[in-house]
């Protein structure tokens, strides 16, 4: 058998155990060393070791230099679709100005609200199509992508043609969700539950066009309630839609309990749970997708409990939350060291959290996050001697290459791994 690509001399192959993966389970990481890895038709076709590989005939073959190839990333929450940008924002935080005065006077989500009004659908493609390129130089093959900058019915299907645009190319993966509940337009400021109506009855719209897999809402103090969460939740979960909210991000509303008593499949940021939230966390099947990358933004000291969360049980994830207010990157290896420097996560929990947990939380798990026999062929190859490497040097681009369903889509040029044939030394 002939391959299409070997990686070989592999120094570490990360291969996540098939999850979710729930307190205890997220500390192992399998690892193995002097490993080669082969793809055929887009999925992976054998796994060896670096001996082994020698007798293995491919098209392309792939020297690795003894460092390490994981599983494409995937980022389970991201606002990749909007217009304009906020950075006057900047100061206004600095003079401490918090995030929800500025979204109370209009400011904040409101204002990407009217700049992604006033954009067409082919600017907002375009724009969000280079941000993916940026997230797939950062080693992500799959990712969530939320609606919620439009806020009626045009401008919130305006955002998920986009999104669907973008899946339709097919150079990764995306998954929808639409976030109409993100905050109250300007024209229902007197009137929200009218305008939670309204997002109710674009549900079975979305649904029927098949715009979106999942729901999510804004469940937060000014934004909407539990009890109007509860609502827009049991609505969706009526229409087929799995469901996902932003809980507990500023204050401690109880989101997180109301998530897991729902059965929701993620319950996402969680910076202000209660403990009680994090028991049933434990307890319950919602995936906990923490975002240290907006805590940091905001320039707040407290993150959200992964320790207590994991020592008690819980599965827990991780995203960038890429938006254009709380948490402006789309590297989700920044976020990896955060998870470690902020919030005490060792380097198997983190690999996990980014690998097999992310897909879970995002309904992937049988398509991204591990690697077996059968798998997608969503690799990443790092410039780094070892796992615990990344969360360690922060703030850089550790991927060298990165391959999507087999396909190579990025390399670093100046790499010194080289492929053979080596038509033109691409990297
Ligand atoms: O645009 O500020 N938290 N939604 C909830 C966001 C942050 C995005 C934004
Ligand atoms: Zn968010």
């Amino acid at each position: 058998m002939s391959y299409d690509t070997l990686l070989y001399n592999i120094g570490e192959l990360i291969l996540p155990a098939p999850g979710p993966l729930k307190g205890e389970g997220m500390k192992q990481l399998k690892i193995k060393e002097n490993a080669a890895v082969a793809v055929k038709d887009g999925k992976v076709a054998w796994i060896g070791s670096h001996e082994e590989s020698i007798q293995q005939q491919a098209e392309t073959k792939v020297d690795a230099g003894g460092k390490v190839v994981s599983p494409g990333l995937v980022d389970p929450h991201t606002h990749l679709v909007f217009g304009g940008s906020r950075e006057n924002e900047l100061a206004l935080k600095q003079a401490g100005v918090p995030y929800l005065e500025i979204l109370k006077k209009g400011g904040g989500i409101l204002s990407t609200v009217q700049a992604t009004r006033e954009e067409s659908e082919d600017e907002l493609f375009e724009k969000a199509g280079r941000t993916l390129q940026r997230m797939a130089a950062y080693g992500v093959t799959t990712l969530e992508a939320k609606s919620g900058y439009g806020l009626d019915r045009e401008n919130e299907l305006k955002q998920l043609r986009v999104v669907q645009r973008l899946r339709d190319q097919g150079s990764l993966d995306i998954v929808s969700t639409f976030l109409g509940p993100h905050a109250i337009p300007p024209e229902y400021k007197q009137d929200p539950d009218g305008f939670l109506d309204e997002m109710v009855k674009l549900l079975a719209e979305i649904r029927s066009e098949n715009l979106a897999e999942y729901t999510d809402i804004f469940c937060e103090t000014g934004v909407f309630t539990v009890e109007q969460s509860r609502r827009f939740m049991k609505a969706s979960q009526e229409l087929g839609f799995r469901t996902k909210i932003h809980a507990d991000e500023i204050d401690s509303l109880g989101g997180t309990e109301l998530a897991v008593d729902m059965g929701a499949a993620s319950a996402d940021h969680l910076v202000a749970a209660s403990d009680e939230g994090i028991s049933k966390l434990a307890e319950g099947q919602t995936v906990a997708v923490l975002l240290p990358g907006t805590t940091f933004y905001l320039g707040k000291n407290e993150y959200a409990k992964a320790r207590k969360m994991i020592d008690q049980g819980a599965a827990v994830t991780l995203a960038t939350d890429f938006n254009p207010g709380s948490c402006v990157t789309d590297n989700l290896q920044m976020i990896m060291s955060l998870a470690a420097l902020k919030m005490k996560m060792t380097p198997e929990e983190i690999w996990n959290a980014v690998t097999v947990n992310a897909a879970h939380a995002i309904g992937k798990s049988d398509k991204a996050g591990t690697l077996e026999i059968g798998s997608a062929a969503d690799l990443v190859l790092w410039d780094v001697p070892n796992y615990q490497y990344i969360p360690y040097h922060y703030g850089v681009n550790h991927a060298l290459a990165v391959w999507k369903h087999g396909r190579k889509i990025w390399g670093r040029r100046d790499a010194d791994v080289f492929s053979v044939p080596q038509p033109e030394r691409e990297y």
